[in-house]
C-alpha cells in the first residue's frame, strides 16, 4: 500500500549528523549547525548551477555563499578558500571553534560544457585557546574532524566523513533535503581503473611512469587497467570511491609539487578515501601526514584503492632505495 511507495524513515543529512552528535553527548551541537550552513551553501550552489550562470559568475557567487554561510553559522573562526588569497578572520563576535578550508567550485572550468564540478570542504578544530592564527588552518590533515565535497552533476550529491565511515546523500529537490542513498561507502580494495591526465606524461618522474606503464601493459598476466580522466578532482574521485582504482596528479617537471592544493583538494578527499578503506599517498608520505607551511600549497597525490595505491608506494620506495 501506500507506505511501500515511500521509504517513510527519511534519514536526511541533518537527522544522521545530530545521531552522530548523539553519540557525543559532550556535544553542544555546534557541529550539526555548523554543517547545516554548508549544506544550505551546497543547495545554493546546486540551484545556481542547474540555473547555467556562467562561469566567472558561479565562482564569485558561490565562494561569497559559503563564507557568508560559514561566517552567519557563529561557529567558525577562521576560513580558507580557493578564490580568497588571504585566510578570513571571523569578527570575534562572530566566531566559534571550527575553521574551514575549501573549494567552493573546483573544477569550474568544466562548467560550460556540462562536466560534472563540486565544492569540497575540510574541517579542522581550533588548536587551543581562542585567538585564531593561521597556525589553526596549518594542521596536517590528519587532524581534520570532518571533510566532504559536494557534486554538481546530473543530481546532487553530498558525501561526508565525520571520521567514522563515508555517507552519500543526494539532494531531493522536491524536498529541498538531502536524503541518506550511499549508507557506509567502502572503496574496493582493488580497482580495474586508473586516472591521470596522459598528456604530462612526458615531465613524469621514473615510479609514475612505471605505474602507468604497468597499467596499460601488466606483467602478471591481468587485464590493463581501463583510463577514465574526467578532469574535474570531485568527479574523478567520485568515481574512484565507488567503483575503485586509483587518481593521480603527480608532480612533473615542470610542476614538482603537481597542482593539486593541500589543505582542500588533497586533504579532504585523502581523509575521505581513509575512512572509505583507501588510502593517500603524497609520492614521499601518507598524504595526511604532511604538515602544510601555506595555505594554497600544492602536492601530488596517488589516491584510492587500497592495492593499487600500495603498487606506487612500492615503486617509490624502491628509486629511493636506487638512489
Ligand atoms: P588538468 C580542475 O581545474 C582541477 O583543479 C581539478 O578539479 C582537476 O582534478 C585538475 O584541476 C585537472 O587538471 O591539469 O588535468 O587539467
Amino acid at each position: 500500500h501506500a507506505a511501500d511507495a515511500f521509504r517513510t524513515d527519511l534519514m536526511t543529512i541533518t537527522r544522521f549528523v545530530l545521531n552522530e552528535q548523539s553519540k557525543h553527548p559532550e556535544s553542544r551541537g555546534d557541529f550539526s549547525i555548523l554543517l547545516s550552513h554548508i549544506v544550505l551553501g551546497c543547495k545554493f550552489v546546486c540551484s545556481a548551477v542547474n540555473k547555467g550562470e556562467e562561469q566567472k559568475k558561479l565562482d564569485v557567487l558561490s565562494n561569497e555563499v559559503f563564507v557568508k554561510a560559514l561566517v552567519s553559522s557563529g561557529r567558525t573562526c577562521i576560513l580558507v578558500s580557493e578564490e580568497d588569497e588571504d585566510a578570513i578572520i571571523v569578527e570575534p563576535s562572530k566566531r566559534g571553534r571550527y575553521c574551514v578550508v575549501f573549494d567552493p567550485l573546483d573544477g569550474s572550468s568544466n562548467i560550460d560544457c556540462g562536466v560534472s564540478i563540486g565544492t569540497i570542504f575540510g574541517i579542522y578544530m581550533i588548536k587551543d585557546g581562542d585567538e585564531a592564527t593561521l597556525e589553526d588552518v596549518l594542521q596536517p590533515g590528519k587532524n581534520m574532524v570532518a571533510a566532504g565535497y559536494c557534486m554538481y552533476g546530473s543530481s546532487c550529491t553530498l558525501v561526508l566523513s565525520t571520521g567514522s565511515g563515508v555517507n552519500g546523500f543526494t539532494l531531493d529537490p522536491s524536498l529541498g533535503e538531502f536524503i541518506l542513498t550511499h549508507a557506509d561507502i567502502k572503496i574496493p580494495k582493488k580497482g580495474k581503473i586508473y586516472s591521470v591526465n596522459e598528456g604530462n606524461a612526458k615531465n613524469w618522474d621514473g615510479p609514475t611512469a612505471k605505474f602507468v606503464e604497468k597499467c596499460k601493459y601488466p606483467t602478471d598476466g591481468s587485464s590493463a587497467k581501463s583510463l577514465r580522466y574526467i578532469g574535474s578532482m570531485v568527479a574523478d574521485v567520485h568515481r574512484t570511491l565507488l567503483y575503485g582504482g586509483v587518481f593521480l596528479y603527480p608532480a612533473d617537471k615542470k610542476s614538482p609539487n603537481g597542482k593539486l592544493r593541500v589543505l582542500y583538494e588533497v586533504f579532504p578527499m585523502s581523509f575521505l578515501m581513509e575512512q572509505a578503506g583507501g588510502q593517500s599517498f603524497t609520492g614521499k608520505e601518507r598524504a595526511l601526514d604532511l604538515v602544510p607551511k601555506k595555505i594554497h600549497e600544492r602536492s601530488p597525490i596517488f589516491l584510492g584503492s587500497y592495492d593499487d595505491v600500495e603498487e606506487i608506494k612500492a615503486l617509490y620506495a624502491a628509486e629511493e632505495k636506487a638512489n
